[in-house]
């Protein structure tokens, strides 16, 4: 197992909630280099997809379904939040891809309320809701820029039908509206570094960047070893991911950064 970084309050703030913020999971030094790499990365910034939202706009993500030996890849797969992961989901973990999200300013699109597991059952076929997130803050999340929201509590409601919505998979209007009325919407505001645990069942959506300030975010999601996917098999009996030594975060985006600065 690699080391623990919940607490039980917010191991069990995270079973009630459906999610639990933990602020600074990275170091200041840490997530200046991810902002300053991720920034400067062209083959990032073109190889994200276009989404549009039910309005038309558009926002875009960049997703690997492997890991690399690079800072994006030491990010999603060092000791904290592979052992943060573990803790959630009991057990070994496996990676299952990881994507930045580049909310643009002024225009980055909307995300439609849904559930992950809406479609990881649908696409993927996970056989149980075993699986989770982490959004890991790049740059400011707050309501101006499109921060996450979520409805409290709503991983307990189980997978909703989902159907699509403008270029997205949506989760059935009617079932969310009335979760809507009985849960707590919560504008989960985080700063650089901070990260989001969140349930493959949680409600979430994001409004439109309307602010001249971006809105990245670099989002880890894992799964437990134990669940089988029975439609993408290949996800099946793979090695639990190996942690990144915490430390080679920071020597890692180091070496990047250095190697962007002398090309
Ligand atoms: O980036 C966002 O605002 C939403 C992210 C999201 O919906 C997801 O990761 O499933």
């Amino acid at each position: 197992m690699a080391a623990s970084i919940l607490t039980a309050e917010q191991l069990a703030s995270y079973q009630r909630d459906g999610y639990v913020i933990i602020p600074g999971v990275f170091y200041p030094e840490e997530t200046a280099l991810l902002a300053r790499v991720a920034k400067a990365d062209l083959e990032l910034q073109q190889g994200a997809r276009a989404h549009d939202d039910s309005t038309g706009r558009t926002t875009k993500l960049n997703i690997r379904y492997v890991l690399e030996d690079d800072l994006y890849s030491a990010v999603i797969a060092c000791e904290r939040m592979v052992g943060g992961m573990e803790q959630i989901l009991g057990g070994p973990v496996c990676h299952f891809h990881h994507k930045m999200m580049l909310k643009e300013p002024l225009v980055g699109g909307a995300w439609e309320w849904h559930q992950d597991y809406g479609y990881w059952y649908e696409y993927e076929g996970f056989l149980f809701p075993c699986l989770s997130s982490c959004m890991v803050a790049v740059d400011r999340a707050n309501r101006d820029n499109g921060c996450l929201q979520v409805l409290r509590g709503s991983h307990h409601l189980g997978r909703l039908t989902h159907g699509r919505v403008g270029d997205q998979t949506g989760s059935d209007p009617e079932r969310t509206a009335a979760a809507a009325e009985h849960l707590e919407r919560v504008y989960v505001e985080i700063e650089p570094g901070d990260g989001v645990f969140f349930h493959c069942n949680l409600l979430h959506r994001s409004d439109a960047n309307e602010s001249p300030h971006a809105r990245w975010t670099l989002i880890g999601c894992y799964y437990a070893q134990r669940n089988p996917a029975v439609k993408a098999v290949t996800y099946n009996g793979r090695p639990a991911t190996v942690p990144v030594p915490d430390q080679q975060v920071a020597a890692i985006g180091r070496r990047e950064a250095a190697a962007m600065a002398a090309s």
